[in-house]
């Protein structure tokens, strides 16, 4: 396999190349959003120098050549998740508008006693949904929990049932970075006729995706955190399913007809896309498709492992510091969070900036999970293709230092 060349990509990334406090920037928050390389930003600025107008609408120049980038980056998703058709390759805002899209379809198919299936490692993104799909429906909620920092499998699959009609997990966690095997959880959830639901927010980034071989009914991903724009994402859904599917939003291009009581849709993807969509968005995540392939997604993901291979065990022997999620490297994505005894996370991550460390601080989007775990916040570092091994000896130096400073001062 090819390795990667973290050093000639870090020249794509003029943002980086700054100092945070005096300290070189040593950016650890990829899990929140990635930071955009100069072939993204180029795209960005020559599609509205250039081509700007809107897409489906007209039969000027502009419009026509705006229509076909659009079309084009719908084309270079499907290939990036390898969905069967473009048919299948919806633009959304990013994951949480894909997944409120998928829970939407869900209150026309549950009824009361009916169960969704999710665990409690979930973002609110994928909770909040559920929970007014099943308040509205009657449908019941229902956790699978944790078992040595990762899914429990045992646990989900006790739960899967006839009633079970979604099942909807996150394909990487954003909190304790396990990877949840959803091909063979599809596998198990079809055999009891329940939809699978994958949150590829934390995947999508960081590995090769092939939707038709997870055989899941829909796939949710968010352009910011793969090097493309905010405010862009895909929803993948089967054709089959999708054309279950009624619209969520009304309005614009959608339509096919429109009389005074009543409107018809247009065939699919665009009769899910109301109003402008986000054009510029759409063909900049164009341009970080094909920087990522251009990496190559398995390299991406290499190259995440060895550096979770090289820095977990640091962290582990960090008198103090308590380390969420699998113990075990290969196990653990590049997504870290910890907790230093008897500071607060803010303080923390606070204390890290001053080093040039950037790491985020909080909930992190899973309040059930962080209860669950019996704490109120934690930190985490998160890699992406641009970090090294001595953004890891940072991370472990500001942590250290972090802890002798407040030890001095408590
Ligand atoms: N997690 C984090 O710092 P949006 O905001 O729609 O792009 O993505 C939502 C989302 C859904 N699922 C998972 C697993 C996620 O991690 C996220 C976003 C960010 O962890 C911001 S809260």
């Amino acid at each position: 396999m090819v390795e990667i060349d973290t050093y000639k990509i870090r020249q794509d990334f003029p943002i980086l190349d700054q100092l945070v406090n005096d300290e070189p920037l040593v950016y650890l928050d990829n899990a929140a959003t990635t930071q955009k390389p100069r072939q993204v930003l180029e795209v960005l600025q020559a599609y509205y120098e250039n081509d700007n107008a809107n897409v489906h609408r007209g039969v000027h120049t502009l419009a026509e050549r705006a229509t076909a980038e659009y079309e084009a980056a719908r084309e270079k998703a499907r290939s990036f998740i390898n969905a069967k058709s473009t048919k299948e390759v919806l633009f959304t805002r990013g994951t949480t508008t894909g997944l409120n899209w998928v829970a939407r379809f869900a209150e026309s198919v549950l009824k009361e006693g009916d169960e969704v299936l999710i665990s409690v490692m979930e973002h609110h993104s994928n909770i909040i949904p559920w929970q007014q799909a099943c308040q509205k429906t009657g449908a019941k909620l229902v956790y699978a929990y944790l078992k040595d920092g990762a899914l429990d499998l045992d646990d989900l699959y006790s739960k899967l049932s006839d009633k079970t009609k979604f099942v909807s997990l996150a394909h990487v966690s954003n909190v304790l970075g396990c990877i949840n095997p959803v091909k063979e959880i599809a596998e198990q959830a079809h055999k009891f006729g329940a939809y699978m639901v994958v949150d590829g927010a934390q995947s999508a980034p960081h590995m090769t995706i092939d939707v038709q071989d997870l055989d899941c009914d829909f796939f949710a991903l968010s352009g910011h955190k793969m090097l493309g724009p905010t405010g862009i994402g895909v929803l993948y859904g089967k054709e089959e399913v999708l054309n279950l599917m009624s619209p969520v939003e009304f309005g614009g291009e959608m339509i096919d007809f429109v009389y005074e009581q009543e409107a018809t849709w247009k065939e699919l993807p665009w009769k899910f896309e109301a109003g402008t969509s986000n054009i510029a968005g759409a063909i900049a995540l164009g341009a970080a498709f094909d920087y990522l392939l251009e990496v190559g997604m398995d390299a991406i993901h290499q190259h995440e492992q060895e550096l979770v291979a090289y820095v977990l065990p640091k962290l582990q022997a960090i008198d103090g510091l308590t380390v969420y999620g699998p113990a075990d490297a290969d196990k653990h994505a590049g997504v870290i969070a910890f907790n230093l005894e008897g500071l607060h996370p803010h303080d923390v991550a606070t204390a890290m900036d001053y080093e040039g460390v950037a790491v985020r601080a909080g909930h992190h989007c899973a309040q059930p999970l962080i209860n669950h775990l019996g704490i109120h916040s934690a930190a985490r570092a998160s890699f992406y293709i641009y970090n090294t091994k001595e953004d890891c000896d940072k991370l472990v130096e500001a942590i250290l230092k972090t802890k002798e400073f407040f030890n001095g001062t408590l």
